[in-house]
């Protein structure tokens, strides 16, 4: 009950900061990737994605102007052959940019070695300079970029 009390008042604020502010909004608070996935939608946005330098120019900025120097999710994640897709287009991954060493699909004990499928801005510990991306395991508690919905006119 406590936890959907959470999510209700937390869908409620991107919705009213989503009204005031731009195409990006970062959230308050820490979940896993397939909960930020639902949170963005149930805000009506959806989990950012980006497809371009541009876009990886403008949300960088963003972040940067906003002071978000977290580690974030992004709307990325990895099918059964180990391509990467959007979740929130199912477009595969063109662009993209990945950190150093990235994606390492890293496999940990405290992972129980099921290796790294979801994409998140940054890493927690060094993020977001250098800004690019990192794979982590999707039961990793982060926060997220929520973005606008841009419909083809
Ligand atoms: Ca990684």
């Amino acid at each position: 009950m406590m936890f959907k009390l959470n999510v209700l008042v937390l869908v409620l604020l991107i919705k009213v900061i989503n009204a005031a502010v731009g195409k990006y909004v970062v959230s308050f608070e820490n979940t896993n990737w397939y909960q930020a996935l639902i949170n963005c939608k149930t805000s009506g946005m959806e989990l950012a994605s980006i497809h371009s330098e541009e876009e990886q120019t403008a949300l960088e900025e963003y972040l940067k102007k906003n002071d978000h120097n977290k580690g974030y999710w992004l709307g990325g994640t990895k099918e059964g052959n180990g391509e990467y897709y959007w979740a929130t287009t199912g477009l595969k991954m063109v662009y993209s940019k990945w950190l150093f060493m990235q994606p390492d699909n890293a496999k940990f004990d405290h992972n129980f070695n099921q290796g790294e499928h979801c994409v998140a801005w940054g890493m927690p510990t060094y993020s977001p300079t250098p800004a690019g991306w990192n794979d982590l395991t999707c039961s990793v508690s982060l926060p997220y970029i929520c973005q606008r919905i841009e419909y083809c006119s």
